[in-house]
């Protein structure tokens, strides 16, 4: 649908709010995590796919609905989920025997004018690129994670949406946890409005400038080791070329 034309785009303007998305799988386990009753016998995982704010802040102000395209082998493939509570996830809950790719689909506040956009998740129900240590440790807790930080950006907003984005909002706090507000949003107590990255990691929520912090260490480290090994490599291949030189040398004073 055409947007009223009496909307304009922000020129210039770019926006992002920050979320995550992703999986939880486990294996079910007699004690662990029992097979509810009528799970079809061939199901080995129960698994959880799911769209949420990072540090499970409030993305309904901007996030209104996401569709989740499961598997055509599951029965009702397509699943919407709208109405959550704010900071809360939008999640499918399923059990199953097989990974697969998931288009999940976000649907934006009617205020954006903006069209829905899909992006791809592979569900993951087994864990890989671990080491032993690792494959032990998820043997004892076999839960497979595979969580994805992204940024939603808003390329020249409508100025109606950039308001509603911007708009500062009583903290999700003490009286006004989970109430709405002047603007018809809602907080809850973990939901306030933020496009802001926690500093530190907790539990459950890794994403965090901490995290990134270390991530840029590991990649510097790694970054220093190549450049170590390429020195290594080109001063061995020096040495060689070198001898060779000698040999060719040596044999063409042998040979004549
Ligand atoms: C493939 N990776 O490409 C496989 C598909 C589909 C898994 C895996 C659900 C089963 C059900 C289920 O685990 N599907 O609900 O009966 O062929």
């Amino acid at each position: 649908m055409a947007p009223p034309n009496n909307q304009k785009r922000l020129k210039g303007i770019q926006i992002f709010r920050p979320f995550v998305f992703g999986s939880t799988a486990k294996l079910f386990d007699p004690t662990e995590n029992p097979k509810p009753p009528g799970t079809p016998e061939d199901h080995t995982h129960s698994w959880t796919v799911f769209v949420k704010g990072v540090d499970d802040t409030d993305i309904t102000y901007w996030c209104r609905k996401v569709q989740f395209k499961l598997h055509d082998s599951i029965p009702n493939p397509l699943r919407t989920i709208e109405n959550i509570q704010p900071g809360t996830a939008f999640q499918v809950h399923e059990t199953g025997w097989g990974e697969f790719e998931i288009t999940i689909k976000l649907y934006y506040i009617p205020e954006s004018l903006e069209k829905p956009q899909s992006f791809y998740h592979h569900l993951r129900l087994h864990p890989y690129g671990v080491n032993d240590a690792e494959r032990e440790a998820m043997r004892l807790a076999p839960t497979i994670n595979a969580h994805c930080y992204e940024e939603q950006i808003f390329n020249e907003p409508y100025e109606q949406f950039y308001e509603l984005l911007t708009s500062p909002i009583a903290r999700g706090k003490g009286k006004n946890a989970g109430t709405k507000t002047m603007k018809g949003g809602m907080v809850s107590s973990t939901g306030e409005r933020t496009a802001l990255i926690p500093l530190a990691s907790r539990p459950d929520q890794p994403f965090s400038r901490e995290t990134e912090k270390l991530e840029i260490k590991r990649l510097r480290e790694a970054k220093g080791k190549i450049e170590g090994m390429n020195i290594r490599a080109q001063e061995e291949l020096k040495a060689k070329e070198e001898e060779l030189a000698k040999l060719r040398e040596e044999s063409k004073r042998l040979l004549g």
